[in-house]
This record gives structure tokens, sequence and C-alpha cells, in this order.
């Protein structure tokens, strides 16, 4: 598959240093918050505006909250889809994201198939990624999809299913430990699976400071996510510090 604009940017703007994905929900991020949402997100050289979530069911209103995110910044702005209902028409590119520890087709190859006739019909550039839960109680993300998360404490488990991505050509690894989740993925999965996978390796769920991010920098990955800070209190003064924390690794 032809490697798109946004994918050749991402990949080498990590050459300088893991990059900071901020991750919108548009089912709880009221938009009368985004312009000073945005605002904080590109002061603090955030690379991308991920939108979505797993409960999305309401594709009107995630193309108004994308038209809304498009109208205050150029950063590209790229679903994270839960389902078919969150490929929004007017997005710049998808993580089209495979569920590999689901134990329901469905999130592994199903939706897919279903969703991509509408991402080739609106031109939204597709990321080929494999989608990974970690945690044995990883929030929506593992319960709507009906992921058997990968234990903590096997980190060669999850490091199984990053090289399996690997050979099945998935360019885009997520590795997810859900959102709002009270700690991030073990430092030891992390590495096991930098080891084992070398596409763009992204890490999200549970990273709410700079000294969080800072050790997950180190073990090599390419990018993290933040989502629940920007839906509380100190995010705009978080943010640019785990930014920095990410280019001084
Ligand atoms: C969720 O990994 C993302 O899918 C972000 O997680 O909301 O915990 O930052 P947080």
């Amino acid at each position: 598959m032809k490697i798109g604009k946004i994918e050749k940017t991402l990949v080498n703007s990590a050459k300088n240093g893991p990059l900071c994905f901020t991750l919108l929900d548009s089912q709880s991020t009221p938009v009368s918050k985004l312009p000073s949402i945005i605002k904080t997100i590109e002061n603090s050289k955030a690379a991308a505006v991920f939108v979505g979530g797993s409960t999305i069911s309401d594709q009107m209103e995630i193309e108004a909250f994308v038209d809304q995110i498009k109208k205050l910044t150029k950063l590209p702005v790229i679903l994270f889809p839960g389902n078919i209902s969150g490929v929004a028409s007017n997005a710049d590119a998808i993580l089209f994201m495979s569920l590999l520890n689901s134990d329901n087709p469905y999130f592994i190859t199903g939706a897919q198939a279903l969703g991509s006739i509408s991402v080739k019909k609106h031109n939204i550039e597709p990321l080929p990624t494999a989608y990974i839960i970690v945690g044995e109680g990883s929030g929506a993300a593992g319960f709507v999809g009906q992921a058997r998360g990968i234990p903590t404490d096997k980190p060669e488990i999850a490091g199984m299913y990053a090289l399996a991505a690997e050979y099945m050509g998935m360019r885009f690894l997520y590795l997810e430990s859900g959102s709002g989740a009270k700690e991030p993925i073990p430092l030891e999965t992390i590495q096991t699976v930098r080891k084992l996978y070398s596409g763009f390796l992204m890490v999200g769920g549970g990273i709410k400071n700079e000294s969080t991010a800072k050790k997950i920098a180190k073990t090599g990955i390419d990018a993290i996510i933040i989502g629940s800070l920007l839906e509380t209190k100190n995010y705009k003064t978080t943010l640019p510090k785990i930014t920095k924390a990410l280019r001084s690794k």
C-alpha cells in the first residue's frame, strides 16, 4: 500500500525524538472548550490531534467536532475509531486499526471491511495499525473491543503480538492500557515490544505527567498519546511539560 503524506510526515518527525499525539473524545469534550484546548496543543508542539473513543456512535457529531478542530488548527486530524461510526469523512487520516487481541473477529477484520469503502470514498489517509490492549481491566476500549487484555506481568505475550504485527506488515502499532488507566503500560512490556517491532510504535493510556512520559520515551518509542489529561483542570500547564520532557529525553 502506498505511503501517504501524513505517514511520511509523522515518520520523519519522529526521527528527531518521540512525538506527542493528543486525543480528544467528541462525546466528552465540549465544543466550547476546543479553542483553548487546541491553543494549548499547538503551543505545546504536539504533532497531531486524534479524534475518537470506544463508545462513539454519532457520526454526525464526530464530523461536526472534526470541522471545529480544523477551523482552529492546521495540525493533522487523525481518527482513532472504536467502530465504523468513528469514520468521519472530513478527517485527514485514520488509524486503520485491527485489535489483534480481541476475541471477536468483528474487531480484527469485520469492522475494517465495513469501514474500508468509506475511507476510500472520502480519501482519508489510512495508517495501517495494529492495536494491542494490555492489562486485565483495560477500560472502555477493552470492554467494547472484547479484548483479552495481555497480563501486565507477561511482557513476552505483548512481544509475540508485536512481532506478529511486524510480520503482517502493519506499519504502526498502538500499545494501549485504556483511557484513564491508573497505571501506564509497564516499561518492561514497552521495551520487549520495541525490541521486536521496528515500525512506528505509539504508547497510550494513563500517561499524566512528564516523569512518566520521559521514562516511556527512553524506551525508544515513536509517540505517546495523551487523552484524559486534556479533560482535567491542569492540562494547560502539564501538557507543555510532557512535550518538553519528550524532546529532552
Ligand atoms: C486512550 O491511550 C489513549 O485510548 C489515551 O489514554 O486517556 O489515559 O491519556 P489516556
